[in-house]
């Protein structure tokens, strides 16, 4: 029998409760799925329980789940590796010392993904981006293997449109999963309205939930994580995520097809958009900062 292994890290965390119980949705109900969860070792009680709500639900798709205190055990066959637990950023704490801390979290967890044919491995704790950079320098995987996630700014921005009565198939997100990341809705040529009304709106709208709920967004993070998944397995449906870039050694995100992961995601922004000033000055300031953020991570 055919069993595809996905990992989830930081399962007893809160995107993971709203996604394991839909994991079955990224290969469809019929695919046997070998489901490991793994947390900190401090959370493996935790973890239990998510086992056993999991196990209370008798998912035909369930073949087997597993729980792990660490990512040796937990990595190993894996199909798909959702890499989704990093450490929050702590009251008074510096975005370098997140980057510093989650940086290391990340270089460790690369040194024990195995290389396998078709492996995806989606990073979505944050920084995404420049944890996906630690995945891909300090693993044996392809660097194809590896993605971070703005399909949640993606659906974000869609979601925007349609309240708008605009509807566009396309939503574009460019560089960091940030405030400066670049949002531009396909086919829509009004840049003023496209930089002083729409992009913001994608920017504050993950503050605007924590605000609102007093809780990050977890359930829409967990359904932009398998429409990821999703895309990126029919290989032939465009959509955003970060890759990496090896002229400027980053992850970028752009929109991209499937299959075809070019290795030059910031270039591509940057002619797409050469003829609107407004747009290439955006890509700037997420470009350096991306730049500036792989540099915090260096020597670590
Ligand atoms: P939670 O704090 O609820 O859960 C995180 C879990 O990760 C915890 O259970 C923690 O113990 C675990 N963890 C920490 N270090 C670990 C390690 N070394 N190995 C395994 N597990 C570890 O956070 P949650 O709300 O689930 O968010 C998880 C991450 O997703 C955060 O970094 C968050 O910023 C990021 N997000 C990324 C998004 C994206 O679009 N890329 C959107 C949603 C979300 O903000």
């Amino acid at each position: 029998m055919n069993i595809k292994t996905v990992v989830v890290t930081g399962g007893a965390g809160n995107i993971a409760y709203s996604l394991v119980f839909r994991i079955s949705e990224i290969y469809g109900k019929e695919q046997k799925i070998h489901l490991k969860l793994v947390d900190i070792d401090s959370n493996l009680e935790k973890l239990r329980g998510v086992q056993m709500e999991l196990e209370d639900c008798f998912f035909p798709w369930l073949e087997k789940i597993s729980c792990y205190g660490n990512c040796k055990e937990g990595f190993k066959d894996a199909d798909i590796v959702l890499l989704v637990g990093a450490k929050p950023r702590g009251p008074g704490m510096e975005r370098k010392d997140l980057l510093k801390d989650n940086g290391k979290i990340f270089k460790e967890q690369a040194g024990f993904l195995e290389p396998k044919e078709d492996l995806k491995v989606l990073v979505v704790g944050n920084p995404c981006n420049t944890n996906a950079l630690m995945i891909k320098r300090y693993s044996k995987i392809s660097s194809k293997s590896v993605m971070a996630m703005t399909m949640l700014d993606e659906l974000r921005g869609r979601t925007h449109l349609r309240k708008k009565g605009l509807e566009s198939s396309k939503v574009k997100v460019y560089g960091n999963h940030s405030p400066t990341m670049v949002v531009v809705p396909h086919g829509i040529d009004d840049i003023e309205s496209i930089t002083n009304t729409f992009m913001p709106v994608v920017q504050k709208r993950g503050a605007e939930i924590i605000n609102a709920r007093g809780a990050s967004s977890a359930a829409s993070a967990a359904n932009a994580i398998i429409n990821h998944m999703i895309h990126w397995l029919e290989g032939n449906t465009y959509f955003s995520a970060a890759t990496y870039d090896r002229n400027d050694d980053i992850f970028f995100s752009t929109y991209i097809r499937g299959n075809d992961i070019d290795s030059i995601p910031v270039k591509r922004a940057f002619d797409e958009y050469k003829d609107i000033p407004e747009i290439v000055n955006k890509l700037k300031i997420t470009k350096e900062e991306l730049l500036k953020e792989r540099n915090e991570i260096e020597g670590l």
